[in-house]
């Protein structure tokens, strides 16, 4: 029985899993490393562990000092949240010898799947499609030529310990093969140690749409249905939405008895997500299998009505799943937006800092995962998320309106952020009518990066206006005092369109 769990993870995530044990009774111990002696996930578990320097290669990405923490305070288990150890085989190794459950699958699982190659001929195996190219590792750079000519030029070349997009490198003329794979293999080599090598067709303009699965240890396997992943920008995903607007009922049950079965031909076991590159005619390719819970998974939960941590633990303690395939629905729609501490007018640079203030949208139909309060500082060693805004609405409609307002409510000064720029992608048609594919974000730069022009024309009449006006009364103060306390005016004269013609 699990009684107590060490959460391997900071941030949001670390909250994510500690307000689920909560619920189930389960005490929970965090870990930090020493810049994050005041954040929220310390604050919020039963117990608190220090584990290192600042830089995660020496707090969270340690294996020994993770161990260390969970014998101290006796877990019974260990979750590893998402990025660092989750997809780690060495540590689920570790943690199982060490007689600790790892909340997650096996280490095998996870080693399969890592190996993009391996993942690949294993799904081939059990007829699950994936797309056009090499069966086997690319043995010399005639094979490269003979694949491109069998399957046709452009042809992405890819690390088989890549993922994710890293190492991978698009070709579109026959004399740059050469030089691509050259380049491609040493810079697998130096970044994985590992430079095995394989090609595939280049879809060109692909959605990135993932299945949500489960799976006991007693062999039963559900999906949860699709997310539809197409809005990111260089492979960090900006916006995630379910249902798909791509999909219809007959290619989403084919796409999900494919996930499940991805899922069996490795004896999966507890929370998982495939994914696939699915082009304009729906044909639908499997890309890799993500052996953790996803940044992405409330939008999810919102819509099938399921808590997926509460599934991974009950999982993880040998629980048969009592979720049914066939009694799943797919209720309403559900879209999450990243909020991250980056500036938006200089390429995306994060912007670590002190949160001076935040106000959190509230109200009908919102979840708001986050873990930063006034006066936090956001340290700079980590992954720049704030927090993740997910709405929920009968209709897709519905679900932009109810996020548009939510993200005009979200205020946080102290550090940029990229609230205004997810407020832009609601507006652009393309994105409205459901009609995006991966390529959304470099096709609508122009219209999504452009200057704050109106906003900032409005805002600083505005204040110019407030000025003016406070002018103005302090001067009739002496003589008419009650003036000063009605005249508020220029909040509504600063918002008229008509003002910026001045
Ligand atoms: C592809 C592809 C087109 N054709 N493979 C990017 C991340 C990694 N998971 C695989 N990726 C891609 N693989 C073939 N054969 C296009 C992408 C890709 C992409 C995929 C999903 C989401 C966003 C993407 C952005 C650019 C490229």
């Amino acid at each position: 029985m699990i009684n107590k769990i060490l959460v391997a993870n900071r941030g949001e995530i670390a909250l994510r899993v500690m307000r689920s044990c909560r619920e189930m009774n389960i005490k929970t111990v965090a870990v930090y490393s020493e810049a994050d002696r005041k954040s929220m996930h310390v604050r919020y578990a039963d117990e608190a562990y220090h584990i290192g320097p600042a830089p995660s290669v020496e707090s969270y990405l340690r294996i020994d000092k993770i161990i260390e923490a969970a014998k101290r305070s006796n877990a019974d288990a260990i979750h590893p949240g998402y990025g660092f150890l989750s997809e780690n085989a060495a540590f689920a190794d570790r943690c199982e010898k060490e007689g600790f459950i790892f909340i997650g699958p096996s280490s095998f699982t996870i080693a399969t799947m890592g190996d993009k190659l391996t993942a690949r001929k294993t799904m081939t195996g059990v007829g699950v499609s994936v797309v056009p190219g090499t069966s086997e590792e690319l043995s010399d750079e005639n094979a490269a030529h003979e694949i491109a000519k069998k399957i046709g030029l452009p042809i992405m070349i890819k690390a088989s310990a890549g993922g994710g997009g890293k190492g991978m490198r698009l070709v579109y003329k026959e004399d740059e093969i050469i030089d691509s794979l050259r380049a491609a293999k040493s810079e697998a080599k130096s970044a994985f140690g590992n430079d095995a090598i394989y090609i595939e067709k280049y879809i060109e303009s692909p959605h990135h749409i993932e299945f949500q699965i489960l799976a006991d240890k007693h062999g039963n396997v559900i999906h949860l249905f699709e997310r539809e992943c197409s809005v990111q920008r260089r492979h960090q995903k900006v916006i995630e939405e379910t249902p798909s607007p791509l999909m219809n009922p007959e290619i989403r049950e084919e796409m999900g008895k494919a996930a499940v079965a991805a899922a069996k031909a490795v004896n999966y076991h507890g929370a998982g997500t495939v994914e696939f590159i699915v082009d304009e005619d729906l044909n639908y390719y499997f890309l890799e299998m993500n052996t953790r819970l996803q940044v992405e998974h409330p939008i999810t939960e919102r819509v099938v009505g399921v808590d997926l941590v509460k599934e991974q633990i009950n999982i993880a303690n040998g629980q048969k799943l009592t979720l049914k395939q066939n009694e799943l629905r797919q209720n309403g729609h559900a879209i999450e937006c990243r909020i991250y501490a980056e500036d938006t007018d200089n390429n995306f640079m994060p912007s670590p800092g002190k949160i001076n203030h935040i106000t959190e949208p509230l109200g009908l139909g919102i979840r708001h995962d986050g873990y930063v309060y006034e006066g936090y500082e956001i340290p700079l060693f980590y992954d720049p998320l704030i927090s993740k805004l997910i709405v929920w609405a009968k209709t897709r409609d519905e679900a932009i309106q109810r996020m548009k307002r939510a993200l005009y409510a979200y205020k946080i000064t102290g550090v940029k952020t990229t609230i205004k720029f997810l407020e832009k992608i609601m507006d652009v048609p393309a994105f409205k009518e459901g009609k995006y594919n991966t390529h959304f974000i470099e096709d609508h730069k122009k219209l999504l990066l452009e200057t704050e022009s109106y906003n900032k024309q409005c805002e600083d009449v505005a204040i110019i206006t407030a000025f003016i006006d406070y002018l103005a009364k302090i001067k009739s103060a002496s003589s008419n005092i009650s003036s000063v306390t009605t005249s508020n005016n220029w909040k509504v004269v600063g918002r008229r369109k008509s003002i910026t013609r001045l």
